[in-house]
């Protein structure tokens, strides 16, 4: 599996479905697991420390409110984290958005959009890092994009 996708509790899916969702249509191998940087503290370390060696290249996280699993899990690998602001329902995400995107310098975290948007551009941004060494990978990005551009420009009317 290229890519981790990990996420803070099972309600957390519904969202990081369309990470899935995304990498599935670019043809990229993923795992998903529920990994909470609270509840399960040494889950998360071990998942974090280990992925590298498993051969996991980029690491998706999302969690909702206080959400520290993306900033957690970069701080026990070197592999790229993408973090993703779930939409909670107190705050719809903005608490989300500032726990994940707020880290100190020296530890890195990409920082997606609120909800699906975000969840599916993590996938996209994966699928983006992992076609600099991959040549079917980057064929497939380029197909998505003229596929989508082409949607577009063959029916502009918004009526229909
Ligand atoms: C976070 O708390 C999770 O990432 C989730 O977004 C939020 C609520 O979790 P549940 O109470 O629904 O399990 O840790």
């Amino acid at each position: 599996m290229k890519v981790g996708i990990i996420m803070g509790s099972k309600s957390d899916w519904p969202t990081m479905k369309h990470a899935a969702d995304m990498l599935d249509l670019l043809n990229v191998s993923y795992e998903t697991k529920v990994v909470s940087a609270h509840r399960t503290p040494h889950l998360l370390a071990e998942y974090a420390e280990a992925a590298k060696d498993r051969g996991i290249k980029v690491i998706i996280a999302g969690a909702g409110g206080a959400a520290h699993l993306p900033g957690m899990a970069a701080a026990y690998t070197p592999l790229p984290v993408l973090g993703v602001p779930v939409q909670s329902k107190a705050l719809s995400g903005q608490d989300s958005l500032l726990s994940i995107v707020q880290m100190p310098k020296g530890i890195a975290v990409g920082t997606l959009a609120i909800g699906t948007a975000g969840a599916a551009n993590a996938g996209l941004l994966a699928a983006q890092i992992l076609a600099t060494h991959d040549d079917t990978i980057m064929a497939s990005i380029e197909q998505f994009r003229k596929t989508q551009t082409d949607n577009i420009l063959n029916n502009p009317n918004p009526e229909v």
